[in-house]
């Protein structure tokens, strides 16, 4: 039977391909016939398999199907994550972590692009299956899995399954595929014209809003008022020195040290380090961009060397790392511009400063104050 004979309406309740930038599917008849199987298995158990520590997309994609398909059973290998979970909770539905493949006639696997990443044993001794996925390779899977790496995310796909069997789109859906297609493509930093597309298309046919979205995704966190002041006091006691065109920032907190150095580089610095102090204790985190890594840089070994010359312990990975112990830690931010300095310097082969810079004396001053 051909895709043709089975063809849904194309417009209805606000759903409409071509226009609304929800892309037709990749091959509808593939996609039609992992449909009609879920439709044919309706007084069968469905399972929806999502991937160990499911994330949100994966989270995104097994709701988008549970509300298009209401009979179907979600769970996911090992674990879910903490964003996926908040997700989750945030509608009141729940996945179930190993879920018992007993008297299951169909599984829906998504969102994962090898066998490992969902069950334990050979393939052969599984349910049947069908695999919805996004991810570039899928070798592991072979032929018969539907698989569209043009889209970012894999709930766009859920969406076109969605409306292929005329799901209404309501609020929740669009809520939910937003946030997938956020979580994705790094809050749209790698996204391609289809997924800023699928957006306004979820955006113009809901009544929801990108804060709406973000609420979902950042919880309350959105609106810590402690870490908003945290912030914005980052930004006042900001502090920070140039080599040729890469400039390095400091400043202090209460709290919530990790999250102000993402404001720093987001507000200009390539390289952020911010300490925070309880009672005796400090932590300094620090931040660069990926540039900087491409220099040579690798901030973990940087702060390891600052833990040893301040009798602490520092370390982490190339693009972010810290620092824990105890000390001034003006003091310590400060050796971390200036040892920055020395490195980009040597980096880029710039000599050494002779003398005290301006930017260096200022930063000086202004420390002192604080
Ligand atoms: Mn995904």
């Amino acid at each position: 039977m051909t895709v043709q004979g089975r063809k849904p309406a194309i417009s209805r309740a606000g759903w409409t391909f071509g226009r609304g930038h929800l892309p037709f599917p990749r091959d509808r008849e593939l996609m039609w016939s992992v449909i009609s199987d879920i439709l044919d298995n309706h007084g069968g158990s469905v399972l929806v398999l999502a991937h160990h520590n499911a994330d949100i997309d994966a989270v995104a994609t097994s709701l988008i199907l549970k509300w298009a398909f209401p009979w179907v059973r979600l769970g996911a290998f090992r674990s879910i994550s903490q964003a996926g979970k908040k997700l989750l909770s945030y509608f009141g539905e729940e996945m179930e972590i190993d879920p018992s493949l007993d008297g299951v006639s169909l599984m829906i696997i998504i969102d994962s692009s090898s066998p490992m990443q969902v069950l334990e044993g050979d393939t052969s001794e599984w349910p049947r299956y069908h695999v919805i996925d996004h991810h570039p390779d899928h070798s592991h899977w072979g032929d018969g899995a539907y698989v569209d790496d043009s889209m970012g995310a894999c709930v766009e796909i859920a969406l076109q399954m969605a409306m292929l069997t005329n799901s209404p789109l309501t609020d929740d859906m669009a809520v939910t595929a937003i946030a997938g297609i956020i979580a994705d493509t790094g809050k749209y930093r790698f996204a391609r014209p289809v997924d800023l597309e699928v957006t306004s298309f979820l955006l113009s046919g809901s009544g929801i809003s990108m804060e709406d979205v973000m609420l979902v995704i950042e919880g309350e966190e959105y609106f810590d008022a402690s870490k908003k002041i945290a912030q914005l006091k980052a930004m006042r006691r900001l502090r920070f020195r140039k080599v040729a065109d890469q400039v390095v920032a400091a400043s202090r907190v209460n709290s919530f040290e990790a999250a102000a150095c993402r404001v720093l580089l987001v507000a200009g610095a390539d390289v952020a380090f911010v300490a925070a102090e309880k009672k005796d204790e400090i932590r300094v985190s620090a931040r660069a961009k990926p540039h900087i890594l491409r220099l040579g840089v690798h901030l973990g070994h940087f702060m390891e060397r600052i833990g040893s010359a301040t009798g602490n312990q520092g370390g982490g990975h190339d693009g972010a790392a810290g620092l824990n112990g105890s000390g001034d830690p003006d003091r310590v931010l400060m050796l971390c511009m200036e040892e920055m300095d020395a490195l980009w310097r040597e980096k880029m082969g710039i000599p050494p400063e002779s003398g005290r810079s301006r930017s260096g004396r200022g930063s000086r001053k202004r420390e002192n104050r604080r």
